[in-house]
């Protein structure tokens, strides 16, 4: 036992003892910030009341289809591949990627199933995959190159139309034993030619292993799929591409859509939810201020509204951030609850688009794009 190890404060030994394990994720899961789900942690988001707008790596959420791979950034190598390509495969390095002009930009990743337990909860109807409530969302800073600029150094034809990139995680074997092969999902060229990201900082610190190291795709405001983690290569082609992720998963199935389900999902919905554990419980007669976060895959958040008397009257939170397409906006609202009982919070975004916060959302089989007014139960005593 060093001086060191003794040095450790007490606090951070507790949380240690109480971090949950999930099967293959590198970095520490305390109790007081994770929910372990399966192979994902879930940020409990009353744990980002205080991180300020950009969520700190050691509190951002996984979803990890298989295990974290650890890979030798040195050794690291991007293939760029295909029939959409004007000459042959071409192959870059991080030092070759660190050398195109970089760029920043804050944007959130956020599953697509987010929220999705309140389908059942809230909507009484059933829904498949991981049963997240609001923390699969975090907001960082990512550092990288354009896409666009290293798919024009391969030599791009104007013939192409959609780029696939693939992870470097293992296989991806579904729970009644089918391999789908490696984490992949195609982007139609539009998007990928925009604003997406080959992204080597999260936070001004190299990507940490669990969130892509040492390259992830960045797709700003679409669902986390789109953002392939620990990117190996990425074909490009003249036709369209298939896989599994925009084929059987990540789009909408059930009545109202077509067998084959809708268009694959693309854009990220709209989601307010305060910064405070479920069933919180808050003293009668006090003046509380509450926290939250709302942001949307389709514009800047420009207003959020409040109530506490299911809906009746509505009132306007306080913005703290400016609001910026891709990224979130922090609220605070005061509160003073009169009478001791049980009490619901409601927030409702609206975003530069006009889109609102609608009171149910339309059921999907697979519990995407949760965009309903969570009803938050609270107890005043
Ligand atoms: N290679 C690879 N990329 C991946 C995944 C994965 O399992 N493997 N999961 C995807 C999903 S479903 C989401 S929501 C985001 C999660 O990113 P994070 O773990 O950095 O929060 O990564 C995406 N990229
Ligand atoms: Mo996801």
């Amino acid at each position: 036992p060093s001086r060191l190890a003794d040095a450790v404060p007490a606090a951070l030994a507790v949380s240690r003892a109480s971090a949950a394990r999930a099967p293959g994720i590198v970095k520490p899961l305390p109790d007081e910030l994770f929910t372990v789900r399966g192979t994902n942690a879930e940020t409990k988001f009353e744990s980002l009341a205080g991180t300020g707008q950009l969520t700190p790596a050691s509190h951002f959420f996984v979803r990890n289809h298989t295990t974290t791979p650890r890979l030798d950034a040195a050794a690291w190598k991007l293939t760029v591949w295909g029939d959409g390509l004007t000459g042959g495969a071409r192959e870059f390095t991080l030092a070759d990627l660190k050398r195109l002009p970089s760029t920043t930009r804050t944007a959130f990743v956020e599953c697509a199933g987010n929220g999705r337990t309140l389908f059942a909860t809230q909507q009484g109807q059933a829904v498949s995959g991981t049963p997240w409530t609001f923390g699969a969302i975090g907001t960082a800073r990512w550092r990288g190159v354009r896409l666009a600029d290293v798919l024009r150094r391969a030599g791009l034809s104007h013939r192409a139309v959609d780029v696939m990139p693939r992870g470097l995680d293992d296989d991806y074997v579904t729970a009644d034993g089918t391999n789908l092969g490696r984490v992949r999902r195609p982007l139609p060229l539009a998007k990928a030619l925009d604003d997406v990201l080959l992204a080597y900082e999260m936070n001004g610190e190299p990507l940490p292993p669990d969130h892509g190291h040492p390259v992830r795709v960045l797709v700003p405001s679409w669902v986390g799929i789109a953002s392939v983690k620990w990117v190996g290569d990425i074909e490009v082609s003249t036709k369209p591409l298939y896989s599994p992720w925009n084929t059987d998963f990540y789009r909408l199935f059930g009545p109202g859509h077509p067998p084959e389900g809708s268009t694959p999902l693309t854009r990220q919905t709209l989601k307010s939810v305060y910064e405070l554990p479920w069933n919180a419980t808050l003293r009668a007669g006090e003046r509380h201020r509450l926290t939250g976060r709302s942001w949307s895959g389709g514009g800047a958040v420009t207003r959020v509204d409040i109530s506490t008397d299911h809906g009746t009257t509505w009132h306007r939170a306080r913005l703290h951030d400016v609001p910026r397409h891709g990224s979130w906006v922090r609220w605070s609202t005061d509160w003073r609850p009169r009478t001791p009982g049980p009490a619901t919070l409601l927030a409702r975004a609206t975003d530069t688009t006009g889109r609102v916060q609608p009171g149910t959302t339309a059921h999907n089989t697979q519990g995407y794009l949760f965009d309903a007014v969570v009803r938050h139960p609270v107890t005043v005593e």
